[in-house]
């Protein structure tokens, strides 16, 4: 009899094991991940992040959760690409400049007088080319997301620059990325690679002359203040790029990994918005406040662009043949 009882007790042990009482499923887990980013809050590219992160939680109903680190709060670019490496940071919104560090594909898209305008860049983005090279960043231990827009960089310096020969000689804050350094040698300059955040010191203290940048990031920076002449060489055209570790994307499930892409996509058409319209202030209100803008005329352009082939005949044939097909996207 005593036998018998314990044999029911197994079965019954046993029947709610496999059959539990709940038999609903558990609820999914919810996830947290840090976004890091290195302009101000209200800055196009973190308006862009937090439009990412709201389309990720509103399309997860509340179980994925991505905090946007702004400021620097987690680290300058270079630190920050190499935590997501690691795994320590989940996602960073970045140039592809300091990227391209650690994936050369990236140079195809960043070489100077690539593209003819914003539309032709985004289409090369959102397309066959654009995917590839997302698809490239995987050996380096990140996931490519998808791309931002970020306008075209232009020289402003402590003395004015009138012509590309002005340049000789100069002190030029880069990125810290080969190619950054190659397009400011090719001018006859001197490029210094140094962190976002050390620029407006290194400007006004004079361990460099001059820097690089877009109009929005010459304003939020206050860089304006110290080099007061900007040149309008629009040399590069330089997209910006949602990566995120592939350490931590890897263990998510495909259909998070989907929902994820996918929101980092349709954040794009709100983050080019929120880019065109700072742009447009951005330079009004420099100007407003004394900067000197000397605007090129398409003579003198040509004299940068004739500069810069030097950098494009140091290019490998790979770059080389993706820069064909992306001056063919027409
Ligand atoms: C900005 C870009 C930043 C950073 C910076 C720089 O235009 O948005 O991510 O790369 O340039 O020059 O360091």
């Amino acid at each position: 009899m005593k036998k018998q009882w314990i044999l029911v007790a197994a079965i019954v042990v046993l029947a709610i094991g496999i059959f539990p009482l709940h038999s609903s499923a558990a609820p999914a887990k919810s996830i947290s991940l840090k976004l890091a980013e290195t302009h101000p809050q209200d800055y196009p590219t973190t308006k862009g992040d937090y439009e990412f992160a709201r389309l990720v939680k509103e399309r997860s109903k509340g179980r994925i959760t991505v905090e946007v680190y702004h400021s620097k709060q987690l680290g300058e670019e270079k630190a920050v690409i190499e935590q997501v490496q690691l795994g320590a940071i989940d996602f960073t919104r970045v140039s592809i400049s300091p990227v391209s560090a650690f994936v050369k594909e990236l140079d195809a898209l960043q070489l100077p007088y690539l593209y003819r305008d914003a539309k032709h860049m985004w289409k090369v983005l959102d397309g066959p080319i654009g995917a590839d090279i997302l698809k490239k960043l995987g050996p380096a231990n990140f996931v490519g997301l998808g791309w931002f827009e970020a306008g075209s960089r232009n020289f402003y310096t402590k003395k004015q620059v009138k012509a590309v020969e002005d340049l000789k000689g100069m002190k030029i804050r880069v990125q810290q990325a080969p190619l950054m350094v190659g397009l400011v040698e090719s001018l006859g300059a001197v490029a210094t690679p140094l962190a976002f955040g050390e620029v407006y010191s290194a400007i006004q203290t004079g361990v460099v002359d001059g820097a690089e940048n877009n109009w929005p990031s010459y304003l939020s920076t206050s860089h304006y203040e110290v080099a007061k002449f900007l040149i309008t060489d629009e040399h590069t055209r330089v997209p910006e790029i949602m990566i995120a570790s592939k350490k931590v994307f890897d263990k998510l499930s495909k259909e998070d990994q989907a929902l994820i892409k996918k929101a980092m996509k349709d954040a794009e058409p709100a983050q080019i918005k929120f880019w065109n319209d700072y742009e447009k202030l951005a330079e009004k209100t420099v100007r407003e406040k004394g900067s000197v803008i000397t605007e090129v005329s398409p003579q003198e352009k040509q004299k940068f662009m004739d500069a810069m082939k030097a950098l494009y005949d140091k290019q490998p044939k790979e770059i080389i043949d993706m820069v064909n097909k992306i001056r063919a996207v027409k």
